[in-house]
């Protein structure tokens, strides 16, 4: 696909984007400013931040989808999925306090994470080969925040945002994915005792190892694979939920156990 971006456009936009997620002050959408970006030039913004995470000191520690399902689709207005990558900074544990005031607008979401043993690579993984890579599953809770105005953004620009990247915290009941049906793992999202989302892991594309399979694809485009010890994401089962301080949230996920957080200042 074509490039509209200069490099020197690409590094600029890459700051910008370090600055908002870095010092939580949301930004206009960057196609406002740069109309005719393509999805090349997103992930060029996005490859170009992970750079400066690393010089940081950031171990990137594996990837997320995002936008897999018909829920979160519509929720953000947007027709296909996304990636982004992770590091070990943004992992948070289990009834941990997570603090906001580090966080534009923060919203949680229910999802089904794999931990790889083989890698991934090249244009053809089926589901069969995902779960043959996979070591195990564990049901994760992702915390994502939009650094964009309103949390409103096209593809464009929320690829070049990491996928709205944030926290994550994985937990419950790791299992060998050879015993579940993955299609068929039911999440329940509460937060301070009500539930506010519900659903079942074949929203992610049927099954949510299409959604691995999906981002070895992407990474493909990218020159890049899936190196075994990835920690993987496969995308929100549900729409997300905002959070604020004092919230108590917690998901519970039918085979995999339950993952309890709560939001402080
Ligand atoms: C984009 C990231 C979506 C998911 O699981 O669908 C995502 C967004 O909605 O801000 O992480
Ligand atoms: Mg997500």
């Amino acid at each position: 696909m074509s490039t509209t971006l200069s490099r020197e456009d690409v590094v600029r936009l890459a700051e910008r984007v370090m600055t908002a997620q870095t010092y939580a002050r949301p930004i206009r959408k960057l196609t406002e400013d740069y109309p005719d970006m393509t999805f090349t030039d997103s992930y060029a913004v996005m490859q170009e931040l992970r750079k400066d995470y690393e010089r940081r000191g950031h171990r990137v520690i594996g990837w997320k989808a995002g936008l897999t399902s018909k829920a979160k689709m519509v929720q953000m207005g947007v027709d296909s999925p996304s990636i982004g990558f992770l590091t070990d900074r943004m992992s948070r544990p289990e009834n941990s306090i997570i603090s906001v005031s580090d966080l534009c607008h923060p919203r949680v979401e229910c999802e089904i994470a794999f931990v790889l043993k083989k890698e991934l690579a090249g244009r053809n993984v089926t589901v069969e080969d995902v779960i043959d890579a996979t070591d195990y599953v564990l049901p994760a809770i992702e915390i994502i925040d939009s650094r964009f105005t309103g949390f409103k953004f096209d593809l464009e620009s929320v690829i070049a945002d990491n996928s709205s990247s944030a926290r994550f915290v994985a937990g419950g009941r790791p299992r060998y994915p050879s015993e579940l049906d993955l299609r068929t793992i039911g999440t329940v999202l509460e937060i301070n005792g009500q539930i506010e989302a519900m659903g079942a892991s074949a929203a992610v594309m049927g099954h949510p190892a299409e959604a691995v399979s999906l981002m070895v694809r992407l990474l493909d485009d990218m020159g890049e694979t899936m190196p075994a010890g990835s920690f993987v994401m496969s995308g929100a089962i549900t729409q997300a939920i905002a959070v604020k301080p004092g919230d108590h949230v917690n998901a519970r996920f039918h085979e995999l156990g339950d993952i309890s957080v709560r939001f402080g200042e």
